[in-house]
This record gives C-alpha cells, sequence and structure tokens, in this order.
C-alpha cells in the first residue's frame, strides 16, 4: 500500500479535510520531503489543471498523483448529479467529465464524492428516481474513463452529506447492478466511522470493489489523534488484496505541517505493526494533552512530532544521484541510530565529528 497526502486548490473550501492549501508546487514538495507516494488533488475545475506541468512536477519530486476530486462542481456550482434538472445534471456530468480527461492525463483515476449528491432536496426526486439518475451517470461517466484506462472512484458518504448510499455493503450491492463494470469504491474511515458497525467486516465486503482509501482518524485528524483501531483496518486491506493509495483527506488540525507529519509517521507505523500486532495508532500524545486547550494541545502535539519522526532534509534537498545512492546503502545502521532519542543521537553525532576533525589535524601532521 502506498500514502498520498490531499491538496485543494479551492479557498471557497476552506475548513474541509484537504491537508495542503498553498498551491501544487508547495505540496508536492512538502509532500516529497515527508516521504509520501503521492498527493491527490482537488481542484476547482479541469481548466486549473495542466496536466503537462502537473507530471512534471511530481516526477521531478519522485511523486505521483494518485486521485482527482470532483467536489469543486458542488462547492462552487452547487452541481450534482441527482438535481431534478436535466440541464443541471448534464453540466454536473460534464464538470465530471472534464475531470475525468484531465485526471488520465496525469495516470489518476477521478473521485465522485459530493458530486453524487441526494433525493428530495429541494424540491427533487424521490429516491428510486435519483438512484436511477445516479447509476445512468456512472454507467456513462465509468465507461468515458475506462476509455482512458482509468477507473472511476464512488465514495459512499456519511448520512449528513448524502442519503443516496452510505456503507461500503450497500456500495458493492448496487455496483453490482451497473452496466459499467468500471466503477470503483473510495472507502472513507471517517465516513466508514459513523456509518459501519464494524470498519473490517466492511472493508472485507469491498474485496474486488475498493479502489482507493481516505484514510485518516475518527475524528477525521491525522492518523493517531482519534481512536479508530488501525490494526483490523490493515488486516482487512491486506486480506482483500488491497495494494493502493492510502490517502491523507485529513483536517489540518493543528495545522497543515504537523498534520503531514503526524500522519506519515502514522501511516509508516501501521503498516509496518503487521496483521499480527496489537492495534497500536501510534501515540501522538495528542489524547493526553486535550486535556489541556487551545495553544497547549497545539503545541504538545507540534513537540510530539518532532519527536516521532527522523529529522528532516531541507526542502530543497531532492537529488536523483542521492536517491540513487541511497539505494545501495545498508540502512541497517541509519535504522538503529534512528531508535534512539533526539538528545542521544545528536550525541553521536557530535562524537563523530569530533571524531573526524582528530583525524584531519593528525592527517596534517603526518
Ligand atoms: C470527499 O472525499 C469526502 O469525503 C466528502 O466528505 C467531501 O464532502
Ligand atoms: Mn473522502
Amino acid at each position: 500500500m502506498k500514502s498520498a497526502i490531499t491538496v485543494s486548490l479551492v479557498p471557497e473550501a476552506r475548513g474541509g479535510p484537504f491537508v495542503f492549501w498553498d498551491g501544487l508546487e508547495a505540496a508536492v514538495a512538502e509532500a516529497a520531503r515527508l516521504g509520501y507516494d503521492a498527493i491527490e488533488i482537488f481542484p476547482p475545475a479541469a481548466a486549473a489543471l495542466n496536466p503537462a506541468e502537473i507530471k512534471a512536477l511530481v516526477a521531478k519530486r519522485g511523486l505521483a498523483v494518485a486521485a482527482v476530486g470532483t467536489g469543486g462542481g458542488w462547492v462552487l456550482h452547487k452541481l450534482h448529479l441527482c438535481l431534478p434538472d436535466a440541464a443541471a445534471r448534464e453540466r454536473a456530468k460534464e464538470f465530471i467529465r472534464g475531470i475525468i480527461d484531465a485526471a488520465a492525463k496525469l495516470g489518476a483515476p477521478a473521485i465522485i464524492g459530493s458530486m453524487q449528491g441526494r433525493w428530495g432536496d429541494p424540491a427533487g426526486a424521490g429516491r428510486e428516481q435519483a438512484v436511477a439518475w445516479l447509476a445512468e451517470a456512472l454507467n456513462e461517466l465509468g465507461e468515458h474513463a475506462a476509455g482512458l484506462g482509468q477507473t472511476l472512484l464512488y465514495e459512499p458518504l456519511n448520512r449528513y452529506e448524502t442519503n443516496l448510499f452510505n456503507r461500503i455493503a450497500d456500495t458493492v450491492a448496487f455496483l453490482r447492478s451497473l452496466k459499467t463494470r468500471n466503477v470503483r469504491i473510495l472507502a472513507d474511515l471517517y465516513h466508514m466511522n459513523i456509518e459501519e458497525a464494524d470498519l473490517a467486516v466492511a472493508i472485507r465486503a469491498g474485496r474486488g470493489f475498493i479502489g482507493h482509501v481516505h484514510f485518516v482518524d475518527s475524528n477525521r485528524l491525522a492518523v493517531g489523534m482519534g481512536h479508530t483501531d488501525f490494526a483490523p483496518i490493515v488486516a482487512a486491506l491486506r486480506e482483500i488484496g488491497y495494494a493502493g493509495y492510502l490517502s491523507a483527506e485529513a483536517v489540518p488540525m493543528p495545522e497543515s505541517d504537523t498534520c503531514a507529519r503526524v500522519q506519515i509517521v502514522g501511516i509508516r507505523r501501521c503498516l509496518a505493526e503487521g496483521e499480527k500486532a496489537r492495534a497500536t495508532a501510534p501515540s501522538t500524545g495528542y489524547a493526553e494533552s486535550m486535556k489541556g486547550s487551545g495553544d497547549k494541545t497545539a503545541n504538545a502535539l507540534r513537540e510530539n512530532a518532532d519527536e516521532m519522526l527522523p529529522p528532516l532534509a531541507p526542502a530543497d534537498a531532492f537529488d536523483p544521484v542521492i536517491e540513487a545512492y541511497k539505494k545501495d546503502v545498508d540502512r541497517t545502521l541509519i535504522r538503529e541510530n534512528l531508535k534512539l532519542p533526539v538528545a542521544a543521537r545528536l550525541e553521536r553525532m557530535i562524537r563523530n565529528v569530533r571524531a573526524i576533525d582528530v583525524l584531519r589535524r593528525n592527517q596534517g601532521r603526518g
């Protein structure tokens, strides 16, 4: 499984669950620096994406594009696939089609989340009619994506965001009823935490259908900041052979940088601990710090994130030669070193620098 992190290019969506907000270039640089595999983009529209530029930008940092959201059509234009007006539904499809095209050029699938809409709202169709419209749209758009060599992602949302499909098992049954075989499920752990009785059971029910995962804690914060038990979830994903992205569609608390750092540590630990390991999402100290409030909470979390992560390279440090060199390096010593607390690592480093200094001086004498 691979890691991804979200970047929103839609200022109007502020407050939404996207980690980075300061443009693609900054997001890609920071994601690469932290060791993510990919970014997931939330654009205002297809026209805001320049596939050639984005491809070059991510390739330069060794990243990929995991997926592209279509929710800008809802946030900015109040479009969705179950609107009673046929012309408005057509505009919604057109909006999504544009993003499918741009995403395909980036080697990524498009996501239908909030653009699925809901029934009965306002003075809209009944459930049966709305589901028929949704099915028609997914058949059309799913086949359009297939023609470009991409799947289309459909995301069941929680009951406060849609009244169409809220649970994985119901979504599987719905997708089985479609003519297209090209629509996959986006399993968002935040929505699932609200709707499913057991997240691991729900994931198993999605076998063969899950194509993307929004991997966040119970409160939609970074992994380790809530109370989700990640071990059975990761075990279930492994069991169904899921090899896609675990994408951070998280609320950037206490701010983007700390959220991104806590999340990557969380993903690594979840994946490293394996199936048999106890259900330990990383302890960020967040739960304890919640006994305090405001700045105290945020500061405790920042400090913990610093403790948890190995020191970071400077932002401009990506160098393909170094990356190639690193592939041949024995990492055992580095890993052992990283297990030590920061102070002990610093002490070792000072000792080594002193030893090198002595060697140099002795060389000078010889
Ligand atoms: C989109 O991925 C999502 O999860 C929704 O909650 C956005 O409204
Ligand atoms: Mn989501």
